[in-house]
């Protein structure tokens, strides 16, 4: 009899701290994965550029080097006028709804935010002109306001305008680049 009454309301005191131990340790754990989730979110193994990119530059060197299959996320904004004083030649980033054959994409708007990768496979110079003359390979692809581009070749990253006649444009776009994969480093 003395056994059994000494147990129970010693089981009564333990089984009561466990619980609430329980739960704080839910508590807690709870926090520890919200403030996990808040970090992945913001940071992560994503990295994020910001380039601005002048409508009136053939194109914008992001300073970036990427590889073949790299994804790049890439948000924009601003406005720019194809055709500085022309009140009617302004867009955004998707661009002006029109297109031109001229045009880097042609079947693209006129103005819309573009990228392009270049390889450099060797540097010559002439020997008549001592110019340099660089052999590459360009890929050109379309990006407008909000776009993820698997970059089609390794090289280096450039902005652009969908317009072959920049000189006379305003204005520019300010680019977010979110990278997807922690192979390419800015240089
Ligand atoms: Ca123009």
């Amino acid at each position: 009899m003395n056994k059994i009454n000494h147990r129970l309301p010693r089981e009564r005191l333990v089984f009561s701290p466990f619980i609430l131990l329980f739960m704080y340790f839910l508590f807690f754990f709870w926090l520890f994965v919200m403030a996990a989730d808040g970090k992945n979110e913001k940071s992560g193994k994503r990295q994020a550029f910001r380039v601005n990119v002048l409508a009136n530059k053939d194109w914008t060197d992001t300073g970036l080097d990427v590889i073949e299959g790299q994804e790049i996320y890439f948000t924009a904004t601003g406005g720019i006028s194809l055709q500085k004083g022309n009140p009617m030649a302004y867009c955004g980033p998707d661009g002006y709804n029109l297109k031109t054959v001229q045009q880097p994409i042609p079947d693209r708007n006129i103005g819309a935010l573009i990228g392009k990768v270049v390889y450099l496979v060797s540097i010559e110079i002439d020997e008549e002109t001592e110019e340099e003359i660089r052999n590459e390979i360009v890929e050109v692809f379309y990006i407008g306001s909000a776009r993820r581009v698997e970059m089609p070749l390794e090289g280096r990253l450039f902005l652009g305008i969908n317009e072959n006649i920049v000189g006379d444009n305003s204005g520019e776009y300010r680019v977010a680049l979110f990278l997807m994969e922690e192979e390419s480093l800015p240089l």
